[in-house]
């Protein structure tokens, strides 16, 4: 085989693990909260792979939490619930916010309306 050949194969296969490393790594990242100038928490949520994303969201406790659910959410997905924290919410559009204060700390599960999409917030 001539050299170029062999200098295309690795290409491609450095291209294809290079994709392989860079996608695992963004489906393993957690949602992190952005904080504002007033101390809100800013979580954007959207949809991928029928649930939401990202799977996992930490936030503060004790600071409020502004909880916005992306255009790519339909249908029932746009009711949020986060039963151990009493949070139940619609969101009829990205704009309409579910916002709430975490007071307390600890992992729990946030649910759509009827439990198809979950995930897991963690308030520390
Ligand atoms: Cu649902």
């Amino acid at each position: 085989m001539k050299f170029i050949t062999w200098i295309t194969i690795m290409f491609v296969l450095l291209v294809f693990a290079g994709f392989i490393y860079f996608s695992g790594a963004s489906l393993n990242q957690s949602g992190s909260a952005s904080v504002d100038s007033s101390g809100t928490q800013k979580v954007v949520l959207s949809m991928q792979n029928g649930n939401y994303w990202p799977r996992t969201i930490t936030v503060k406790a004790g600071q409020k939490v502004s909880l916005e659910l992306d255009n790519s959410i339909q249908g029932c997905y746009r009711s949020f619930n986060i039963r151990d924290l009493g949070v139940s919410g619609y969101s009829a559009s990205p704009s309409q916010t579910i916002d709430f204060v975490p007071q307390q700390k600890g992992s729990f599960r946030f649910a759509c309306g009827m439990g198809m999409g979950y995930g897991t917030i963690i308030v520390d």
